[in-house]
């Protein structure tokens, strides 16, 4: 049986061809390669601050629009992520944390859960960030919790730049899954659910 809590995910569709690894127990290195730059910035700083390692090769139809290639990238690292965490024993589950970015405040409640749930209080001032729609943001995150079985609660506090906004939700997104995924010293193979499974 695999004890190390890495996973590799390839994913080829009409729209998508996505290859991502990941690491849990990284040291938050990556390699990045999308069609969408700014996305490459996003992705970065989940792997620094969740410390998971994180090589993503993605190749899109971005000459529609970014929206199947975002979605597609949330739901391929989301499947690698819940396969990485094989039987989730140790784990610390739950994470809340708020996360400031200058004058930006944006809060993350995570539970992994096993029931996928995201609940997104993220109003963007700009139609669009980074090249991309704004509407868009929101499907990574959901794509994410639908595949890696986890309940999602994200809310800008408050903020006025719509670049700091959208990082900041990468960022805190990225800081509890460090914090749920962190396994305890005391208890590592004890499975953290009355139910013994997750
Ligand atoms: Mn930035």
């Amino acid at each position: 049986m695999k004890k190390e809590r890495i996973s590799e995910n390839f994913r080829k569709t009409s729209e998508t061809e996505i290859y991502c690894k990941v690491n849990i127990d990284g040291k938050g290195l990556s390699k990045i390669e999308t069609p969408i730059p700014f996305i490459n910035h996003m992705l970065q700083q989940i792997s620094k601050h969740s410390f998971i390692d994180l090589d993503v090769k993605c190749s899109g139809d971005v000459e529609i629009d970014a929206h199947h290639t975002i979605e597609d990238l949330g739901w391929c690292i989301g499947e690698a992520v819940n396969d990485a965490l094989l039987n989730k024993a140790g784990i610390y589950r739950f994470s809340s944390l708020s996360l400031p970015m200058d004058e930006t405040l944006t809060s993350c409640s995570l539970d992994v859960s096993g029931r996928p749930w995201l609940e997104w209080r993220v109003i963007l001032p700009n139609e669009k960030i980074g090249g991309v729609d704004s509407e868009v943001y929101q499907e990574f995150f959901r794509a994410f919790a639908q595949s890696a079985k986890m309940t999602i609660h994200i809310e800008n506090n408050y903020g006025r730049n719509a670049h700091h906004i959208i990082e900041s939700c990468f960022k805190v997104l990225a800081v509890c899954l460090r914090n749920s995924f962190t396994v305890m010293k005391k208890n590592k193979d004890i499975i953290p659910s009355t139910k013994g499974v997750i």
